[in-house]
């Protein structure tokens, strides 16, 4: 008896929470309105066999409960009762799953006009990759990644020389414009979330995954990666900046080309060389490496 009136108990508080609970997903600024439906229709079925499930059991301990002389009767097979729930589970499991993989169809069929971002990760940060004038990101390599090449761009594909290096964990996007994020991890399971895009993906080591969105909010949101990656992961955040054209272009045109990169390095290379023939220390920084 008590048993049952604690079950109830549970039941109505888990409703209350889910109505009242302050701990509520953010507001959406992407255009996955989508996946948002997705999940209310999951809570909906779920929540629903939930509620169900427990009042049946309530019930059941009410109806069946202790009573002298009663003796329970054996029943091995009901056709019907089966019918009526094959059913219904096939309909529960079907408004799961389908709705979802309609979804995902969308998630991984990008518009053409989607810009290109390499979003790159390690253990513990992010840098981003933007393509240049010709609007083309150039190949990679894995191996061919250093200190002067943190992209590990081939050096001899013309489409890579203007592509935009951002090597840091900040990066901005233009705003009603859509892009196709292509994620790649230099060492381990990595995954580039922002909430209130609505959408994520892992970056697997050897392989580039992808997926789009389109940003429709401006403002400035938080990035965090959703796939433990080592000691370091709860520091893995970064940030997305959603500005309007205007400004969005005059970042970008403040950003560095790879073309700008290599030219500095040889700068650097032709001043340590002839710091060290001079003797002279010319400048502390070089040496700082030595
Ligand atoms: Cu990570």
């Amino acid at each position: 008896m008590h048993a049952g009136i604690i079950f109830l108990l549970v039941i109505i508080g888990s409703v209350l929470f889910h109505i009242f609970t302050p701990w509520y997903w953010t507001d959406i600024a992407s255009n996955w309105q989508g996946m948002d439906d997705t999940i209310t229709l999951t809570f909906w079925v779920g929540g629903g066999v939930f509620v169900a499930v427990c009042l049946f059991m309530v019930y059941c301990v009410f109806r069946y409960s202790y009573k002298e002389g009663r003796k329970a009767e054996y029943k091995p097979e009901d056709k019907k009762l089966e019918k009526i729930l094959t059913w219904a589970t096939t309909l529960g499991v079907a408004a799961l799953l389908a709705p979802g993989l309609i979804i995902w169809n969308q998630y991984v069929n990008v518009p053409k006009n989607a810009l290109e971002i390499d979003v790159m990760a390690w253990q513990w940060g992010w840098q981003y990759r933007l393509p240049g004038e010709d609007g083309k990101l150039g190949t990679t390599k894995v191996t061919n990644i250093n200190d002067e090449n943190p992209f590990g761009i081939n050096i001899d594909d013309p489409f890579g020389r203007d592509d935009v290096l951002v090597q840091s964990d900040y990066i901005n996007l233009e705003n009603n414009k859509p892009v196709k994020i292509l994620l790649r991890s230099v060492d381990v399971l990595h995954n580039w979330y922002v909430p209130q895009f609505r959408s994520k993906m892992d970056a697997v080591p050897g392989i580039v995954t992808f997926y789009w969105f389109e940003p429709n909010k401006v403002g400035e949101y938080e990035v965090l990666c959703a796939e433990y990656c080592g000691v370091g992961h709860y520091a893995m955040r970064g940030g997305v900046e959603v500005q309007n054209a205007g400004d969005y272009n005059k970042w970008l045109s403040e950003q560095e080309t790879f073309d700008e990169l290599i030219a500095k390095n040889e700068l650097e290379f032709e001043n340590k060389k002839l710091a060290k023939n001079n003797n002279l220390n010319l400048n502390k920084d070089i040496y700082k490496e030595e």
